[in-house]
C-alpha cells in the first residue's frame, strides 16, 4: 500500500506535493528546542502597546476600546501612496506594490486570546474579519488576514491579535490556489474544495464539524498539526458569510483551539489566515473560503519542525501521518484553562 511506505502526497489546492516518511520521529532528538513561555497574564499592561489607552512605539494613543480595535501599523511593509511602476529588463523584473497594512485587537483584555476567549467574543473577531476585507477589497486585489500566535512565530505582543496586509498583487500562496481551483471548476463545473469534504466527511482526517464548518488535517499537511477549516456551502469570502454560519465558526474556531491547546498543555503557537476569492469576488466564483492553521511544533511544547535540507532544496516533508495527528485532536477535549 502506497500509504504504509515513504510516500508523496499531492496537495490539490496548490498542485505541490509532499514527502510523508512516517516514522523517523523516533530518532534520537539532540536539536535545539523552543522554552514555553511562562503564563500568567492581568487582564491589563501598562506596557503592552495594544491595550485602551496605552501609547503606541510612535506615540499615537489607543482609544479606550471594548470590544475590537483596528489601526495602521505604525511599521508597514506596504503602504497606500506607492505609484505603481513596472521595471522590465531581461530577466531582471520588478513591479512596485501600493498596499496597506493593519493591526486588529481581538479584545482589550491583555490577559484572553482566541482560544481563550468566549464564542461570543471570537464572533465580534469574525465579523471584524470580515469588514477588513470588504473594506479592503475595495482599493485592493488580495486582502490578507492572518495571525502570528505565540513568541515561536514570531508574534510580538501576547495581547490578542491579528494583521491584515492588503495588496494590488496575487500573492504567491492564493495565485497558486487560485489557479488550481479554477481550473476544477473549468474541468468538473463544481468547487474543488467543496469536492474535496465530500471525500473527507466521516473520514479519518476530520477533527472537527458543525452544522456550517468542517475541521480536518488535510491530506496533503506539510505541518505536523496543520488544519484546514471550510465551510460546508459554497462561499467565496468571509463577507459572504451568514449570520448562522459566522457563530458556527466561533463555536468550531473555539473547539479546535482548545484542541491545539490540550496536544501539549500550552498556547499552541502557529500562524493561521484566511484564504477567499481575491477582488473582485464576482471574477472568482471557484473560489472557496478556507482558513488554513500551520503549527510549527513537532512532538513536545519545544521542539519544532524546522524547513530545512531537502525540504528547501528539494521538496516538503512530514514525519508523523495526516491521520495520526487527526486522531490524536479528536482525541483531545478543551483544556480547563482554555475554557
Ligand atoms: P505581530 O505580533 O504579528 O508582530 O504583530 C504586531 C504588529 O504591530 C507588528 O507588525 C505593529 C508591528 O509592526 N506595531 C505597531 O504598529 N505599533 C506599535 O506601537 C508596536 C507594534
Ligand atoms: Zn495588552
Amino acid at each position: 500500500m502506497v500509504m504504509d511506505v515513504p510516500h508523496r502526497r499531492r496537495n490539490a489546492l496548490t498542485g505541490e506535493w509532499v514527502l510523508v516518511s512516517a516514522g523517523r520521529t523516533s530518532r534520537p532528538w539532540q536539536g535545539s528546542t523552543e522554552t514555553p513561555a511562562a503564563a500568567g497574564r492581568s487582564a491589563y499592561d501598562p506596557g503592552c502597546y495594544l491595550c485602551p489607552g496605552n501609547t503606541r512605539a510612535t506615540g499615537d494613543q489607543n482609544p479606550d476600546y471594548d470590544e475590537t480595535f483596528v489601526f495602521t501599523n505604525d511599521f508597514a511593509a506596504l503602504q497606500p501612496d506607492v505609484v505603481y511602476e513596472t521595471m522590465d529588463d531581461g530577466l531582471l523584473q520588478a513591479e512596485s506594490e501600493p498596499g496597506t497594512c493593519r493591526v486588529i485587537c481581538y479584545s482589550p483584555r491583555h490577559d484572553l486570546d482566541l482560544a481563550s476567549m468566549s464564542p461570543a467574543g471570537i464572533r465580534t473577531v469574525v465579523d471584524l474579519w470580515s469588514d477588513q476585507v470588504a473594506d479592503l477589497a475595495k482599493e485592493n486585489t488580495w486582502v490578507q488576514v492572518f495571525e502570528n500566535r505565540g513568541a515561536t512565530m514570531g508574534a510580538s505582543n501576547p495581547h490578542p491579535h491579528g494583521q491584515v496586509w492588503a495588496g494590488a498583487a496575487l500573492p504567491n500562496e492564493p495565485l497558486k490556489e487560485d489557479a488550481q481551483q479554477r481550473h476544477h471548476f473549468e474541468e468538473n463545473g463544481t468547487l474543488l474544495l467543496l469536492d474535496y469534504l465530500e471525500q473527507e466527511l466521516d473520514g479519518e482526517r476530520v477533527v472537527a464539524a458543525n452544522e456550517s464548518w468542517v475541521a480536518l488535517v488535510p491530506f496533503w499537511a506539510v505541518w505536523p498539526f496543520e488544519m484546514l477549516l471550510v465551510p460546508r456551502r459554497p462561499v467565496r469570502w468571509l463577507p459572504e458569510l451568514r449570520g448562522d454560519e459566522r457563530d458556527g465558526l466561533a463555536r468550531i474556531l473555539s473547539d479546535v483551539l482548545g484542541r491545539y491547546d490540550a496536544v501539549f498543555d500550552f498556547p499552541f503557537p502557529y500562524s493561521m489566515g484566511w484564504h477567499g476569492a481575491p477582488a473582485p469576488a464576482e471574477d472568482h466564483p471557484h473560489s472557496q473560503l478556507h482558513a488554513h492553521f500551520y503549527p510549527p511544533l513537532l512532538r513536545s511544547a519545544t521542539v519544532r519542525k524546522h524547513m530545512v535540507g531537502y525540504e528547501l532544496l528539494a521538496e516538503v516533508q512530514r514525519d508523523i501521518t495526516a491521520e495520526s495527528v487527526a486522531a490524536r485532536l479528536r482525541s483531545l477535549a478543551k483544556t480547563e484553562s482554555s475554557t
